[in-house]
């Protein structure tokens, strides 16, 4: 593919892949890879999908090993857990395994150590595109056909469990569900959840021994991810029925988005191995008509989070709301709208002041910081969504774009967890990374783009 970012020649490209690989050797963890060396020392849902691909190419079995790995810790349910726990890493990463009082829990695989809750679906498409580059997709053959059929028990689970009203759209119990955990989405429905300090059990942090506090969740957030985690242990994650009683259900763009596009890649999946894709395509349509109905803002043109408890859109504009773009909701006009917003200065910055796309949440939001996690720095994987969401409008141009931002923020600066937006830094800074270095979905999306 053309379009890489200026000066950037062979010899630049062999030592980009040179560097990503290494990040990627220096985390594994036999049959899967940590998402950085000390911030995340376990197993990750959605971060396992994208690591997977930048093994697909040089080393097959470990992109197939990943999923494998991930879903060794799927529940009977279907649920496929946000951490799987490597035994080894006990006490370096909080809320580790036994915050989340998971043992014991019907239906948790009794031999895996899992956290509660759930994460982005991209595993369906993951799977399709380790399909389009496997060695020997007959050899293969059986491996993609029992992920096939976990892929879509997870699915299920999602339309049982998380979409009461069968609406389409699935809801998320907890900021950590979204993969976007700080959002000022989230704030919003915090406003409406009320509880006393005690109810908050005591706990101590582990993030801020790794990353300086200005770059990480505050502490008013933090009180409130562990008081949401501490409801769903009381209530023995005991599902349908803990959500007649549960403050946080929010529908989500992105989520929605990243589990369509999972169900489009299951039923080409369906058909390669000669399955039933019907009730894939009743999820598909269903997905997609509610989220142009429930989850478009008419007036800033980008889809936002409805709050099921307050029965409310929570109008933020994050770049998860040009997501569904990705499992082509939008029909054109709208397609248009979230175009034209992320080339304005929501996104895009101005000519005085440029911006590397894409921010995550915008520019122009009043919760927005360049650099705490989530409230505004670029985050790869997003990019990389959002790279294929606008390839397949036909936005070849800005689709490069996201991805030449993306592959000189990388040369620039290293494989950071996420970047400061701004091109100008302030006086004096010339570090634009932040978070975990050495970040593995970073490095393994750089080896998908240079085909490495
Ligand atoms: C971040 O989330 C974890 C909790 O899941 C944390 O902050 O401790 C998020 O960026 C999430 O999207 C990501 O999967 C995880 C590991 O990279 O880190």
């Amino acid at each position: 593919m053309t379009n890489l970012p200026v000066n950037f020649d062979e010899p630049a490209k062999e030592t980009l892949v040179a560097a990503a690989k290494k990040v990627l050797k220096n985390n594994v963890l036999g049959t899967f890879t940590k998402p950085a060396p000390n911030l995340y020392p376990h197993q990750w849902n959605w971060d396992a999908g994208f690591i997977a691909l930048g093994y697909a190419r040089s080393d097959f079995r470990q992109a197939c090993a990943e999923l494998t790995s991930l879903f060794r810790g799927q529940w009977a349910n279907g649920m496929v857990p946000q951490i799987v726990f490597s035994v080894e890493n006990v006490g370096k990463y909080f809320p580790g395994y036994f915050f989340w009082e998971t043992h014991g829990i019907p239906g948790k695989p009794r031999n895996k150590r899992t956290s509660g809750i759930t994460m982005p679906p991209v595993h369906g498409f993951i799977l399709n595109r380790l399909l389009q580059l496997a060695p020997d997709t007959k050899a293969s053959r059986p491996y993609f056909r029992r992920m096939f059929d976990r892929v879509v028990l997870l699915h299920q689970y999602y339309y049982r469990f998380r979409d009461p009203g069968r609406e389409g759209l699935a809801f998320i119990c907890h900021p950590w569900e979204s993969g976007m955990d700080n959002l000022p989405t989230w704030e919003e429905v915090f406003k409406s959840i009320h509880f006393d300090e005690s109810e908050v059990p005591p706990y101590e942090r582990r993030d801020l021994d790794h990353v300086d506090a200005p770059y990480r969740p505050r502490k008013h957030s933090y009180d409130r991810y562990i008081y949401l985690v501490n409801r769903l242990r009381q209530q023995r994650y005991n599902e349908p029925e803990i959500w007649n009683n549960y403050p946080f259900q929010v529908q989500e763009p992105m989520f929605n988005a990243i589990l369509n596009h999972s169900n489009d890649a299951l039923i080409e999946l369906g058909k390669w191995l000669g399955r039933d894709t019907g009730r894939l395509r009743e999820w598909q349509n269903q997905t997609n008509r509610a989220l142009n109905s429930k989850l478009w803002d008419e007036s800033r043109g980008i889809y936002v989070s409805y709050d099921r408890v307050q029965g409310r859109q929570i109008p933020i504009a994050t770049a998860g709301g040009l997501m569904p773009l990705l499992c082509g909701a939008p029909d054109t006009a709208r397609a248009e709208r979230l175009v034209s917003l992320l080339q304005s200065p929501s996104f895009a910055g101005t000519r005085e002041n440029p911006a590397w796309l894409c921010a995550s949440t915008a520019l122009d939001e009043p919760g927005f910081d360049p650099c705490r996690y989530w409230r505004g720095p670029v985050w790869i994987n997003m990019n990389w969504l959002l790279f294929h969401s606008l390839q397949r409008y036909g936005y070849h141009p800005l689709a490069a774009r996201m991805r030449s931002d993306s592959l000189e923020l990388v040369r620039k600066f290293g494989f950071w967890e996420y970047y400061n937006p701004w091109k100008n830094l302030p006086d004096g800074e010339t570090n634009g990374g932040y978070g975990a270095n050495q970040f593995s979905w970073t490095a393994a999306l750089t080896l998908d783009w240079l085909n490495a």
